[in-house]
């Protein structure tokens, strides 16, 4: 039996090279059909002969259409033509390196676990573990980038080490406790010390469970799955959000359900605001995340007591929060709430001896049609929040009042890798992905110097950024850190692209403030679907 595969790694590095070379030419410039004939040509020959069947069936339908064109080929039109070749050729290529894990289920409600830990090796280790058990991970090293990532993006489950730098874990679980026992999230300690004060203490900060290292992985993600079985239990039990005592997620699902069905009954209408904090982001980053909290609390309470009983108020995310207004108009709505921020502005909140106000804004939308859903309520409303935000905040705009085609809020989705088919397959990827609040404003770049030199992390608004960890020119981690000393440094959102398990990579990653990593090489939906989540969690 001849050894096939040296022959198909000569095949794969020409096909390589060929997509490098025409994807890195200039864009004006165009490719001869017939040269696309040639390659897609011998590509079938020789995947057939090589056995790969469905490398041979893509090179045979691409034939057909290459085969039937007249004019040449734009870069651009040549690169979406090719993509399926391209992915699957990397996934080939890489088929031994990828390994197979469960597909990352595209549900929301799929358990986000944060892990902080500044032994990199075991956060990747754990990180590991709990994703191949379908979860979703986030990790930090560092305790202030991980409050701030905890408030932002609220995991289900949280596994802190007591052995953190600038901060003791029992520190960073003082600070978390007042807004992790209300929130009920499941705490579990993991450390070296496995004393009885360590675990004493622990357990009066609010940890759930205290696990030692080394680490048993069976019996952790066991004790994991536990934790994260009881929280989905106690979700599903509770209609009171604990920290802000107004209706939760839940309970709007129904009372939403409840209008749409008096509405089909009685003929009438509803009006559904939403409404979300100003600058909030700031009295976090002044205060504390305490104080945050104490703000939101005070809010909820603000709502309630202002409107009437028969309105309803729901805390529907971080801040965010919703007031259904039955058998009212939207313009009364906007009256009511243009009233209410008035009188929130005058509340003096106070903090260390300082006094400071909030504001907030809000978008309603009135209902006409009871087959609305209350996903696609929410995001109507959501866009006259998000245009009462872009006129100045602190007002109320109406989604009926609004003209169609409202602007989506715009994040900046940049790819710098020096390898042309990665380039290519994540532009690909990016621009299939839709999301309800969110337009993906999407360039590549082949390295750190082209990104700078395009001012484009000068862009207002936030940004997301796929970076390669090893670059010739400027690496990944000079343009974190270049990144991460701009002053806008907080509206960057990374994930970093990193070789196989390199750990030291990793670790000065993550101390730099990546938000997130995935190994070369990838499966495709897996990083698909993880880029899918984060952008989802981001708002
Ligand atoms: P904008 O006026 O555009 O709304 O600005 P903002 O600063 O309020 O920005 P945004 O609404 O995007 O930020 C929400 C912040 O709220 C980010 C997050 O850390 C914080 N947050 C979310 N949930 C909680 C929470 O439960 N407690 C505290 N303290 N902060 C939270
Ligand atoms: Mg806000």
């Amino acid at each position: 039996m001849v050894n096939l595969d040296k022959y198909k790694s000569i095949l794969f590095e020409k096909i390589k090279n060929q997509l490098t070379e025409w994807f890195e030419m200039n864009p004006s410039n165009e490719v001869d059909q017939e040269e696309v004939n040639r390659f897609l040509h011998s590509l079938k020959g020789t995947s057939g002969t090589l056995q790969l069947g469905g490398l041979e069936q893509i090179a045979s339908q691409l034939m057909l259409v290459a085969e039937n064109r007249e004019v040449s080929w734009k870069v651009e039109e040549l690169r979406d033509f090719l993509y399926e070749l391209i992915g699957l050729s990397y996934e080939y290529e890489h088929f031994h390196e990828i390994e197979e894990k469960p597909t990352i289920n595209r549900d929301e409600s799929l358990p986000l676990i944060q892990v902080i830990d500044d032994d990199v090796s075991m956060l990747i280790l754990l990180k590991d573990a709990l994703e191949e058990q379908g979860w979703m991970v986030i990790t930090n090293t560092e305790p202030t980038k991980a409050t701030k990532n905890y408030f932002d993006m609220h995991p289900d489950c949280l596994i802190v080490d007591i052995n953190l730098p600038t901060k003791s874990g029992f520190e960073l679980l003082q600070e978390l406790q007042s807004h992790n026992s209300k929130k009920f999230i499941p705490t579990i300690v993991i450390s070296i010390e496995n004393n009885r004060n360590s675990r004493i203490k622990a357990y009066q900060l609010g940890a759930d469970d205290f696990i030692k290292k080394p680490i048993d992985i069976e019996e952790f993600i066991v004790r994991v799955n536990r934790h994260l079985r009881r929280k989905q239990l106690f979700d599903q039990s509770v209609l009171i959000d604990e920290l802000t005592q107004v209706y939760n997620r839940k309970f709007l699902e129904d009372s939403f359900n409840r209008s749409t069905n008096e509405l089909k009954r009685l003929n009438t209408y509803f009006t559904i605001a939403v409404l979300d904090l100003d600058f909030f982001k700031k009295v976090n980053d002044t205060y504390g995340h305490i104080a945050g909290d104490r703000v939101l609390a005070s809010f909820a309470q603000f709502l309630n007591d202002s409107t009437r009983s028969s309105d309803t108020v729901f805390r529907y995310g971080g801040e965010e929060f919703i007031i259904l207004f039955p058998r009212t108009r939207d313009y009364e709505a906007k009256e009511v709430l243009t009233r209410l921020i008035e009188k929130f502005s005058k509340i003096e909140f106070k903090e260390n001896g300082q006094s400071f106000f909030v504001t907030f804004s809000a978008g309603v939308f009135m209902v006409l049609d009871g087959n609305i859903d209350l996903k696609s309520a929410i995001k109507t409303a959501d866009q006259a929040l998000y245009m009462a935000k872009e006129n100045g905040r602190a007002r109320v705009e109406s989604a009926n009042s609004l003209q169609h085609g409202m602007k989506k809020k715009v994040l900046n989705v940049s790819v710098i890798d020096d390898d042309a088919i990665i380039r290519t397959m994540l532009m690909k990827i990016l621009k299939s992905m839709e999301f309800d609040h969110i337009e993906l404003d999407i360039e590549v770049f082949e390295d750190g110097l082209k990104y700078f030199e395009s001012k484009r992390n000068d862009k207002k608004g936030q940004h997301f950024l796929i970076l390669d960890g090893v670059m010739p020119v400027m690496d990944g981690i000079e343009v974190l850190q270049k990144v991460k000393q701009s002053k806008n440094a907080n509206q960057y959102h990374i994930l970093m692209l990193t070789g196989r398990k390199s750990d030291q990579d990793i670790a000065s990653a993550l101390k730099l403030g990546a938000d997130d990593y995935v190994t070369k090489p990838f499966s495709i939906t897996e990083l698909q679907a993880r880029i899918n989540l984060l952008i989802n969690r981001m708002k």
